[in-house]
């Protein structure tokens, strides 16, 4: 019996989907780090150290999940949206849980400072960035351009821009912290980084020797200040450098452990740097070429051949007629014989 949910179409943009890779949605890449979104940042490194098959999908900044956000992912033809129910659902799913060594006061610990960091920290960083969206700008080495697109002039791109990010500081004075002063926002970056500096000690991840959600949420948020572009100021990322040595060494570590194609990514803006390249232009012209000649040198194999073989029947057939020739001869002459 056909349904009404087997005939209808699934609520997916890629249809053309393999089955149980995963496609994921997010913003386009930047000269000094993946993504300048923690969000986006955080759903692929954990994708990564999951070990799941993923494709990013080249949307050009074209769609936002169902509930209006990236990132969002798509398998088998359906939609989850949010970084963390994204971890969440592809961990049950896919049997991989980067937690399953914690224990129960552990993972009170990951839960509580996980909530820190997203609830807390990003807004830092984010009332930081509506508030300076040329320091943005330079501190992410963002082309306007590239990234929207558009071959419309700079300063028009960057006007739009600088209204996106009005509307974002109304969300940064809705969320709370954007009522208070810039130092004070800063002072609260500070007291959030000692925490996490605290609970990282000298171990290489928050829990030991392997990373877990706390080392993606952490990483994927610390890697939005250290690693931007050092020309740009940015007071909190030079207070982190000098004080929290060991959070910028953590961010290196992770960076090394997850996206050995960092340089190659920044470099080429490549949003699938991790999967195998189909041939270039060049080598498969190449390529057809070799196939072509090799078609034309078997024709010609072929015509010889047939040009061998129809010398060889025509060569049977006076043979044979020869042959006959000679038969009726010998007939004759016996039949003459017996005339005698
Ligand atoms: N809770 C969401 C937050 C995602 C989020 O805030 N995404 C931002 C980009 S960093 C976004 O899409 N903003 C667009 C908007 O809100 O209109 C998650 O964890 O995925």
């Amino acid at each position: 019996m056909t349904t009404e949910t087997d005939t209808k179409p699934p609520a997916v943009h890629k249809l053309d989907f393999e089955k149980d890779v995963v496609y994921l949605y997010q913003f386009t890449r930047t000269p000094v780090l993946p993504s300048l979104s923690p969000y986006c940042l955080k759903v692929e490194t954990w994708l990564r150290l999951a070990g799941l098959k993923y494709e990013n999908v080249d949307h050009k900044m074209k769609y936002k999940s169902k509930k209006g956000q990236l990132p969002f992912v798509e398998v088998n033809g359906e939609e989850v949206a949010d970084s963390a129910i994204i971890i969440k659902e592809l961990g049950q799913r896919y049997n991989q849980d980067l937690d399953a060594g914690l224990s129960a006061e552990q993972r009170n610990v990951a839960h509580a400072t996980i909530s820190m960091i997203e609830n807390h920290f990003a807004w830092v960083v984010k009332s930081w960035r509506t508030k300076n969206p040329a320091g943005m700008l330079g501190a992410y080495k963002m082309d306007l351009q590239q990234i929207t697109e558009k071959k419309w002039p700079k300063p028009v791109l960057e006007f739009i821009f600088k209204l996106k990010f009005r509307r974002a500081a109304k969300k940064v004075r809705a969320h709370g912290i954007g009522v208070h002063k810039p130092e004070e926002i800063e002072e609260f970056g500070h007291n959030d980084l000692m925490v996490l500096s605290d609970l990282l000690g000298d171990k290489p991840f928050f829990f030991g020797d392997s990373p877990t959600t706390l080392d993606v949420v952490a990483f994927a948020n610390l890697a939005q200040v250290a690693f931007m572009d050092k020309e740009v100021s940015y007071t909190l990322r030079d207070w982190m450098t000098e004080n929290c040595t060991n959070l910028v060494e953590f961010c290196n570590r992770v960076k090394e452990r997850a996206f050995p194609d960092w340089d190659d990514m920044c470099t080429n803006l490549d949003l699938n740097s991790h999967l195998p390249k189909p041939p270039p232009e060049e080598e498969k012209k190449e390529e057809e070429k070799k196939e072509e000649e090799k078609a034309k040198e078997e024709e010609k194999k072929d015509e010889k051949e047939k040009e061998k073989d129809d010398s060889e029947k025509e060569k049977a057939q006076k043979d044979e007629k020869e042959g006959e020739k000679e038969d009726n001869k010998k007939t004759e002459e016996k039949e003459k014989e017996e005339k005698k």
